[in-house]
């Protein structure tokens, strides 16, 4: 009877530690970024790394491979290289998968989402649980949203007001087919490029201008190249913290949580250092009490001023002419992107 009782105790025992017996962590993870360490981007993806490192205690060991290095720089291939294990795991821009999980276009609708609350409504609200949905089904395990930023124009050419101001502008934007879309309806001429050629772009003047967020524009310093930026908010940009399926699947599940916890905490702090300003001291005091960062970023477009960069805010109406000359990309991606899931973001932001 006490030696039953002792067998089965053991039995259970010996369950419960199995799985962790079995469970040996490669010597490295891998994790692809489409931009540097010194990004806001880059900063939380290494945050996500050591953060994981820390909470693992040293099991699991991701190594960030920033520029798209194992990707050869071709950004829009990332959602096909995690979701066939080819990389572990990844911190990367939603529009850089949007060619192959088409729903994450419904952030790339122009002048549709327009602000952070509309942001944090939709991606913790119904829409945001269907595209998560969608982005496991095609093998990749979702862990958070960080953020690029609203993406914003400049150029060296012109101040950008209405939509006819655009016409004519060589623009660089990423390979991906909304954004040709949308460019070509306000009458510019779009050029895609990878993030890495195109800063030699800006540099050499091969393009006159460009789209990307104040998280990105600060770093390549762009107001030595344009004169001009209108913050007109016509997409926003969020990341995707995620790992392959299948390796998901093996962690065991103290392993599981230790990675989910980190990534949803970095993925915080990406958040802030991406928002810092641009959101009245909403992140920077996440920054400073949260995060306790004794040396907060400084005024992003301080060292732009400074170079005589015309920095244009739209006004409602101005942003309304856009909007409608916009209306055709409407039109051909709301079927694409699926129409209930677009009237789903219209109620969440409500
Ligand atoms: O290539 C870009 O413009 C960038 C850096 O913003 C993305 O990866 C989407």
């Amino acid at each position: 009877m006490r030696f039953a009782k002792f067998a089965l105790v053991s039995a259970a025992l010996l369950a419960a530690v199995l799985p962790l017996a079995a469970f040996t962590p490669k010597k490295e993870y891998t994790m692809q970024v489409n931009v540097g360490p010194a990004y806001d981007w880059g900063i939380g993806a290494q945050k996500f790394a050591d953060l994981v490192a820390e909470k693992t205690k040293g099991q699991i060991n991701i190594k960030p491979y920033f520029g798209s290095s194992l990707l050869a720089g071709k950004q829009t291939n990332w959602y096909q290289a995690v979701a066939d294990g080819a990389i572990d795991f990844v911190v990367d821009s939603t529009i850089n998968a949007s060619s192959v999980i088409r729903s994450l276009n419904l952030f790339s609708l122009p002048f549709f989402i327009n602000t952070y609350e509309n942001v944090d409504k939709i991606e913790r609200g119904k829409a945001g649980q269907r595209i998560i949905a969608d982005v496991e089904r095609g093998g990749v395990k979702f862990l958070a949203w960080g953020e690029n930023g609203f993406r914003q124009l400049t150029n060296s050419k012109r101040e950008v007001k209405r939509p006819e101001d655009v016409a004519g502008l060589k623009i660089r934007v990423v390979g991906s087919p909304i954004f040709i879309d949308i460019f070509k309806a306000l009458g510019a001429d779009s050029v895609n490029m990878n993030w890495a050629d195109a800063v030699t772009a800006f540099q050499q003047g091969v393009v006159d201008g460009q789209e990307n967020p104040k998280s990105v524009l600060t770093v390549v310093k762009i107001w030595e190249y344009h004169k001009y930026m209108t913050n007109w908010n016509y997409a926003i940009d969020p990341l995707i913290f995620g790992c392959n399926m299948r390796l998901w699947n093996q962690f065991p599940d103290d392993i599981k949580a230790a990675i989910q916890e980190a990534a949803l905490e970095a993925a915080e702090y990406e958040k802030a250092l991406a928002r810092a300003w641009l959101d009245g001291d909403i992140s920077l005091n996440v920054l400073k009490n949260k995060f306790k960062v004794t040396q907060l970023p400084p005024e992003p477009f301080g060292p732009a001023i400074a170079k005589g960069m015309v920095i244009t805010n739209l006004t409602p109406e101005q942003r309304k002419a856009f909007q409608d000359k916009t209306k055709t990309v409407y039109t051909k991606w709301i079927p694409l992107i699926g129409k209930d899931l677009y009237e789903l973001a219209i109620e969440d932001m409500k």
